[in-house]
């Protein structure tokens, strides 16, 4: 049996909505953050960085969304949603396949909690702290999130999706930066290649399907 352990309004969405593109049989364990949105210590039973997602088939652990996502479509795959091994739109498919985790995400998470530090000190140290978390962010965090949005749309507009013209796996693992970016980032809602590429993903009857397993577990933390 197929586990996935869902922390909720997390990348572990992107695993339960390959699992439906695939039409695998798999049951989700659902975990809730804390008060100061870190996963709970349960999750360390099944893997030591107490981070979601985190794959459990038949006895075997797989941690790491794009390791989780190569480990689907290599066991389970046969062949779907990757294009061909050495085609221009393999290279491309290796390439947002990592990016997302290796690239994309640093810097919005960096944005989360350079945003978040006002509100966890004391008040007396607000509005120094305020300064910091602005000049963090205004000076270093959103300009490399413009350069990287505005790469993402120009890819987008070669073929609509991040590998070319067909839907794969690599949309799946962009989907959470591009989701995470129009919620957090003003800029990237002027962006119409991303606003084609969310709405093209929620139309997919899997996304949907995924989305109603988890229910009020779905979504980004903005
Ligand atoms: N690069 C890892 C990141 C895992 C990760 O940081 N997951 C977040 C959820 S979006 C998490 O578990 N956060 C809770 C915590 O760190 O306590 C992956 O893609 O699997």
């Amino acid at each position: 049996m197929l586990t996935v352990h869902y922390l909720e309004k997390s990348r572990a969405h992107r695993i339960v909505w390959l699992l439906e593109e695939l039409g695998l049989d798999y049951r989700v364990e659902t975990y809730r953050r804390g008060s100061d949105y870190r996963a709970p210590d349960s999750l360390k039973k099944v893997h030591p960085l107490g981070k979601s997602p985190v794959l459990e088939d038949n006895g075997l652990v797989v941690a790491e969304s794009g390791a989780i996502l190569e480990y689907l479509l290599e066991t389970y795959g046969e062949g779907r949603f990757k294009p061909t091994g050495g085609t221009p739109e393999w290279v491309r498919y290796l390439y947002w396949l990592h990016a997302a985790e290796g690239s994309a995400m640093p810097p919005l998470v960096m944005r989360l909690v350079f945003a978040s530090i006002p509100k966890r000190v004391p008040f007396f140290i607000r509005p120094v702290a305020k300064m910091i978390s602005k000049g963090a962010i205004s000076s270093f965090i959103d300009p490399q999130l413009r350069m990287q949005i505005d790469y993402w749309s120009r890819e987008l507009a070669r073929g609509g999706w991040f590998a070319g013209d067909h839907f794969t796996a690599a949309d799946i693992a962009m989907s959470y930066p591009v989701e995470a970016a129009l919620s957090r980032l003003p800029e990237a809602k002027a962006k119409p290649q991303l606003l084609a590429f969310s709405e093209a993903i929620k139309a997919r009857p899997a996304y949907r399907r995924a989305e109603a397993k988890v229910g009020d577990a779905a979504g980004v933390p903005s």
